[in-house]
C-alpha cells in the first residue's frame, strides 16, 4: 500500500486562490489526493496539530492564523515504489519552511513572503502523518 502523508494549503492559500495551483503542483509531481475537505480547523484541533510548537514565541500567532478562515486538507499518497521518500518528495515541492529563503520553483518559494504565512503544510515522517491524519480525518 502507498504511504500516505497529510497535506494541508492554509488559509492565506485559501485567501489568496492559490489552492488549485498548489493541488496541480501535487498532481503533476506524480502524486494522488485520496482524501480532501476544506474547513476551518478549530482552537483545539490546531493545538493538538502543533503541539510541538507549544510554549514557543510563535505559537500564538500561528494557532490565531491557522484558524482564520478555512484550508484544504488533504490525504496525498505517492507511488507504491516511493515508500517513506513520499515525505521528502511532498516538502521538497513546498520549500523550506521560511518563504523568504525557499527557493524559487517551490511552492514557499514562488508565492510566499512570511514564515507564519508559509501556504502549505507537509507531515515530516511516517509517525507524524499517521498522527495528523488521525486528528483530521480520524
Ligand atoms: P514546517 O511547516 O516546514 O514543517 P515547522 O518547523 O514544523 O515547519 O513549523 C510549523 C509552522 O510554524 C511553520 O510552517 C510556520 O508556519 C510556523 N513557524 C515555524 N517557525 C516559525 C518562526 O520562527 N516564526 C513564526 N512562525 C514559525
Ligand atoms: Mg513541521
Amino acid at each position: 500500500m502507498p504511504q500516505q502523508t497529510y497535506i494541508m494549503c492554509k488559509p492565506d492559500a485559501v485567501r489568496r486562490g492559490l489552492v488549485g495551483e498548489i493541488i496541480s503542483r501535487f498532481e503533476r509531481k506524480g502524486l494522488s489526493i485520496v482524501r480532501a475537505e476544506l474547513r476551518t480547523i478549530d482552537r483545539d484541533t490546531a493545538s493538538r496539530h502543533y503541539a510541538e510548537h507549544e510554549g514557543k514565541g510563535f505559537f500564538e500567532d500561528l494557532l490565531a492564523f491557522i484558524t482564520s478562515g478555512p484550508s484544504m486538507l488533504m490525504v496525498i499518497e505517492g507511488p507504491d515504489d516511493a515508500g517513506d521518500d513520499v515525505f521528502a518528495i511532498c516538502r521538497t515541492l513546498m520549500g523550506s519552511t521560511n518563504p523568504a529563503t525557499a527557493a524559487p520553483g517551490t511552492i514557499r518559494g514562488d508565492y510566499g513572503t512570511l514564515v507564519t504565512e508559509n501556504l502549505v503544510h507537509g507531515s515530516d515522517s511516517t509517525e507524524s502523518s499517521a498522527r495528523e491524519i488521525a486528528i483530521f480525518f480520524g
